[in-house]
């Protein structure tokens, strides 16, 4: 067991919905703390940016225009195993395979419309963390 950081986002769908305090107290009851967090309109470039990896696919596109299509809210969790624990606890992409009880089972509308991010290894929860926090943004 070791204390991780990871980086999370709930995503516009989730806002629009005003799901975002079902989340965070899903997060909290898992035993994850938030140690940083601001609501954020991401600008197009900030999305493409972000999303880099996945640039040249199909959904690239429409996943930019829906990540700028509202308000997110940018956070960062602090816990055992945090990058793991929350990846387990967002469930799988596509919520239709989702297992019961994940917050993209529970509240994702589409593959795309899935509700919230977080990092899947600690080289991505690095980059992800820098490229929207301060180290002065971080109360740990
Ligand atoms: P993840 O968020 O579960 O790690 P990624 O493969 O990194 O999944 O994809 C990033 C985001 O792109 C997904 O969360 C989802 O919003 C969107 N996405 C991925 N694959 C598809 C797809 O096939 N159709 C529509 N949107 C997709």
């Amino acid at each position: 067991m070791s204390i991780e950081r990871t980086f999370s986002i709930v995503k516009p769908d989730a806002i629009k919905r005003q799901l975002f305090g079902q989340i965070e107290a899903t997060i909290e009851s898992k035993g994850l703390k938030i140690i940083a967090g601001k609501f954020l309109q991401l600008s197009q470039e900030q999305a493409e940016g972000f999303y880099a990896e996945h640039e040249g696919r199909e959904f690239y596109a429409p996943l930019v225009e829906y990540m700028t299509s509202g308000p997110v809210f940018v956070q960062i969790l602090e816990g055992e195993n945090a990058i793991t624990a929350y990846r387990e606890l967002m469930g799988t992409t596509n919520p239709e395979t989702a297992a019961e009880g994940t917050i993209r089972k529970l509240f994702a509308v589409s593959m795309r419309e899935n509700s919230v991010h977080g990092s899947d290894s600690q080289e991505s929860a690095t980059r992800e963390i820098e490229y929207f926090f301060q180290p002065s943004e971080i109360c740990a």
